[in-house]
Formats: structure tokens, C-alpha cells, sequence
């Protein structure tokens, strides 16, 4: 059998999903790095009217068929490739099962992504570049790259109203919900691994990253129950670049209290902030709409997705208008975003 080549950005929840598949299944696989500002090697032989968009899979062993959306591929491969060991779509639940991933791409997925990346924007904007383009920092140019494409992921994914669209409050009830779907059970689905355990777990991985959620006790049993799925059934798996540069991030020694101490009483720096975040906020409130880049559909075969138009600046102005803008949301309106959320674990610790 040739390798099945997985188009890919390795961080990606969706991608994860796909790996996970070909390596329970102990397909063999090859991966190719998706260029997301430019073009990817092999993708110009895909059908011109396919979602470009990363999971996507070409087989070589059907004629190069290309498919994309992750649980799309996770049919394709279950039936294309399973014996009785390792079906991830047992005929009797078949529908029920591909309704289940479904409704978690369309929420999970789309909220846990939003909130990692909010997280990582806080914590290390820098290391987005590197993530992306999967090649250790060169310094300089990197940092710029990775700030640029922190703008276009702001703009892209609408992180600087993660608070206003309610994100945080829809995937608490979300979490909630699960947590009860996996409570006293081995499996979501009749005592077996289903596509529906490996879907839920590798789209809540983000959330392990975001402390908010992972050390609320309410959602223990979903997270250990994450745990447990992967021990079990992935037991192989490495950490993403991106958790490993976060997880050295969070390393660093935190700064000393005198340091704190001092930037607590910089009264200056506060004033700034303060007045900067509202003149933010005020400026650039009039960008509520959203504007889907990808067709909602209603035919519940795909997942929705919330991947907003971005209109590409088609002068150099625009593109400095463009840059100031997101550019602010990320050194103003993020760190708010991320305090609402801080303000959250205090009130619960309280
Ligand atoms: N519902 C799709 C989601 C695919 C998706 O949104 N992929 C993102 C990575 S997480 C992507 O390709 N982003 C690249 C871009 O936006 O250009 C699936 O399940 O595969």
C-alpha cells in the first residue's frame, strides 16, 4: 500500500483528528505542510472546487482521490480501510455517530480554536509564526511574520470578541453537557472506541492549554475521561509544536514580586493602558457584523465554519490601516479578553 498523503497544519485540532485515524487504523502516511499565505505543493492537483482548507487527504491508492473536512476523511478511511478491530463507524450507529462529530466541528471545534488561540496570543504572540510555518524562530523576521499573521488570525477568526459573541458561556453549557454524555461511561457510544470518542478528544485538547477550563472541577470527568481515550487509544501520540512551545513558555521563571510590586504601582503605564483599550474599543466598535468566508450550510454532510471574509487590502495604505488596526486588538483589546476570563476564575474561587 503507498502512503496516504495528509495535507496539514500539525497544530491544528482537525488535523489531530485525522492522524490520530491513520495511526489507529496503522495506515502509512506522509505529511505536507499547508501553506496558508501562499501555495502548497500537490494541491494544484486537487479539484479546483474543493474547500481549501487543512485536513485534507490525497490517497494514492484510488487514483489520487482528494478529500477534505475532517469527518468527511474519517468516513472515507473507516470505509475504505477497517477491519474488525479498528472500525471507527460501526454500521448500526453509523448515522448517529456522524450527526454526533459533526455537531462537535460545528461548536467544539470552532470555540476551542478560538479560545486556544486567544491563549496563545496572550502568552507568546511570537511563537504563532513558528507554529504556522512549522520551522524553528529566526529572530527578527520571524517576529514580524508571526505578528502579521496574529493580525490575520484576529481578523480571520474574530479573537478580540470572543467576549461578545459569548464563546466562553457557549462552551461552558457545551462542556457541561459532555461532561454528563461521558460521566460513568468507558465509551460515549455502546461500550466501544467510535469515531465519537476520538472526535471529542482530540477537539478538547485545545482546552487543556486554556486554564480557565482545564482546572474548572465541573469539567474533570470530561478531561480525564480525554485522559484515559488517549492512553488507551493513542498512546503514541506527540506533543504539537505549539504545546511544546507554550509548555517552555510557561516554564520561564514568573517575574520577581518587587517586579510585579512595580508594575502594579506604574500608574503611568495603567493610565495608558486604560485609556488606550477604550480609544480601541470606541475606534474600531463599528466591526460587529460577521461575514462568514464559508457557505453555512444546511445539509448537515459538513460541518459549519466560522472563518469570517477578510477584505485583503488592495493598497499600501489599506494594508497599514489593516496592520494598525488588528495590531491594537492584539496589544489592547486581547489582554481584556483574557481578564474577563481571569476575572471568571476569581469570582468562582471566591
Ligand atoms: N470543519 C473543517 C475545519 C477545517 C479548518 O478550519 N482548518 C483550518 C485549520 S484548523 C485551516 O485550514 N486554516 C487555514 C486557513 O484558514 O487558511 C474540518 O473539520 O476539517
Amino acid at each position: 500500500m503507498q502512503p496516504i498523503i495528509l495535507y496539514q497544519i500539525s497544530s491544528s485540532h482537525f488535523v489531530d483528528k485525522v492522524r490520530w485515524t491513520l495511526e489507529y487504523k496503522r495506515l502509512p502516511y506522509t505529511t505536507v505542510a499547508f501553506n496558508v499565505l501562499g501555495n502548497t505543493p500537490g494541491l494544484e492537483r486537487a479539484p479546483s472546487n474543493m474547500q481549501k482548507l487543512v485536513p485534507i487527504i490525497e490517497d494514492p491508492n484510488n487514483n489520487n482521490k482528494f478529500i477534505s473536512d475532517s469527518t468527511q476523511i474519517l468516513i472515507y478511511l473507516d470505509e475504505h480501510y477497517s477491519d474488525a478491530t479498528n472500525q471507527l463507524f460501526p454500521i448500526a450507529l453509523k448515522q448517529q455517530l456522524i450527526n454526533y462529530c459533526i455537531r462537535l466541528d460545528s461548536s467544539l471545534g470552532l470555540y476551542a480554536r478560538r479560545l486556544g488561540y486567544l491563549q496563545l496570543l496572550n502568552e507568546n504572540p511570537t511563537i504563532l509564526n513558528v507554529i504556522i510555518e512549522e520551522r524553528s524562530d529566526d529572530g527578527w523576521k520571524s517576529y514580524f511574520k508571526g505578528i502579521a499573521k496574529c493580525c490575520i488570525i484576529i481578523a480571520r477568526l474574530r479573537i478580540h470578541r470572543i467576549k461578545e459573541d459569548q464563546i466562553y458561556e457557549k462552551t461552558e453549557n457545551l462542556l457541561t453537557e459532555l461532561t454528563e454524555d461521558v460521566r460513568g461511561k468507558e465509551y460515549l457510544f455502546s461500550n466501544q472506541f467510535t469515531a465519537a470518542d476520538l472526535t471529542l478528544c482530540a477537539l478538547v485538547r485545545l482546552l487543556v492549554g486554556v486554564p480557565y477550563f482545564y482546572t474548572n472541577p465541573k469539567y474533570q470527568i470530561l478531561f480525564q475521561y480525554h485522559d484515559r481515550m488517549r492512553k488507551k487509544h493513542d498512546p503514541h501520540r506527540q506533543a504539537s509544536l505549539a504545546e511544546r512551545l507554550l509548555a517552555e513558555n510557561r516554564r520561564k521563571p514568573p517575574p520577581s514580586k518587587f517586579k510585579l510590586f512595580l508594575q502594579r504601582i506604574n500608574i503611568v503605564k495603567f493610565i495608558f493602558y486604560y485609556f488606550m483599550t477604550k480609544i480601541v474599543n470606541w475606534v474600531y466598535s463599528g466591526d460587529n457584523e460577521q461575514r462568514y468566508q464559508f457557505e453555512q450550510n444546511s445539509s448537515n454532510s459538513r460541518a459549519i465554519n466560522d472563518q469570517q471574509i477578510v477584505d485583503t487590502p488592495t493598497t499600501c495604505l489599506g494594508a497599514i490601516g489593516f496592520f494598525i488596526k488588528y495590531y491594537c486588538h492584539l496589544l489592547f483589546t486581547i489582554p481584556q479578553q483574557i481578564r474577563s476570563l481571569d476575572q471568571k476564575i476569581t469570582s468562582r474561587t471566591m
